[in-house]
């Protein structure tokens, strides 16, 4: 899934893409790259952001959906936490909803993700963007998060969502320490595990507590930690991961798939 924030205030890419042409562009860019998903998103959910006002949200990513939709050849995601964004993206060609409240901020969501039968992405945070990264604290955040995302899970299929539309993701520093966050990481088997069947996404890409893992003070420099992090979520049950380059990530995963598929007999034959 590769990333297309039409935000002023993301926390790594934050106003590069505002202007739609530029977003759009980034969009096909990062489809020929090798995503087979875009995330548009028009609400920047890092942490303290303020909420955005509903028409400023369309406004910003309506034109930039249509156009992916119609032109990009994969499948567009509109990363949003309101129902009529969500609504109006579907009608512009979106056929996932990336809702990273699990349908708690907006009453309607799970029953219009429902009517409109397209795909649910449900994402655990604790708190709320403005106040997440507070004190977040968890007894055992491995067990919180499967048990938060299983209770989500069946409150989307009690709205009618079936249950092969639905992925989750434990929301990689929504409302978690930097250990919080590498405990998930640790222990993804165990939460793949406990969550059975149901696909997980993993979106660590540029988080602030990669570079605390390995320095670099500018989100970009923290890509290669982000690749690192790929490749381990791949090799622990992870189904797919958000990134901003898909390039890297789209590579790892081939190369995954083909030391995967073969024997050292095939490869040096
Ligand atoms: N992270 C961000 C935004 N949306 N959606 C999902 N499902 N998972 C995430 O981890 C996630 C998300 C924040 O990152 P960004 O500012 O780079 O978009």
């Amino acid at each position: 899934m590769g990333i297309v924030n039409v935000t002023p205030d993301s926390f790594s890419d934050g106003g590069r893409w505002l202007d739609p042409e530029l977003a759009i562009a980034h969009g096909l860019e990062l489809a020929a790259d090798g995503a087979d998903i875009l995330d548009v998103g028009g609400e920047s959910t890092r942490p303290g952001a303020a909420p955005v006002e509903e028409g400023e949200e369309l406004r910003r990513i309506i034109p930039v959906v249509s156009a992916l939709a119609a032109r990009s050849g994969v499948a567009v995601s509109v990363d949003t936490t309101k129902a009529a964004v969500a609504i109006a993206a579907i009608d512009a060609g979106a056929t996932i909803v990336n809702d990273v409240s699990a349908g708690r901020l907006d009453p309607r969501m799970l029953d219009t993700v429902a009517a409109r039968s397209v795909d649910y992405i449900a994402m655990h945070m604790q708190g709320e963007p403005r106040t997440m990264q507070t004190a977040p604290h968890y007894h055992d955040v491995v067990a919180e998060v499967a048990e938060f995302l299983l209770d989500r899970l069946v409150a989307a299929e009690a709205a009618g969502i079936a249950r092969e539309r639905i992925m989750v993701d434990p929301g990689i520093g929504f409302g978690k320490t930097a250990e919080h966050n590498l405990t998930l990481l640790c222990e993804l088997p165990t939460l793949v595990d406990a969550l059975s069947d149901i696909p997980v996404l993993i979106g660590a890409s540029r988080k602030s507590f990669l570079g605390s893992l390995v320095g670099g003070a500018d989100a970009a420099a923290r890509d290669d930690a982000t690749l690192a992090t790929t490749v381990w979520c791949f090799e622990r049950g992870a189904t797919a991961v958000r990134v901003h380059d898909v390039r890297s990530a789209a590579r790892a995963a081939r190369l995954l798939e083909t030391v995967a598929a073969v024997t050292p007999e095939d490869v040096f034959a």
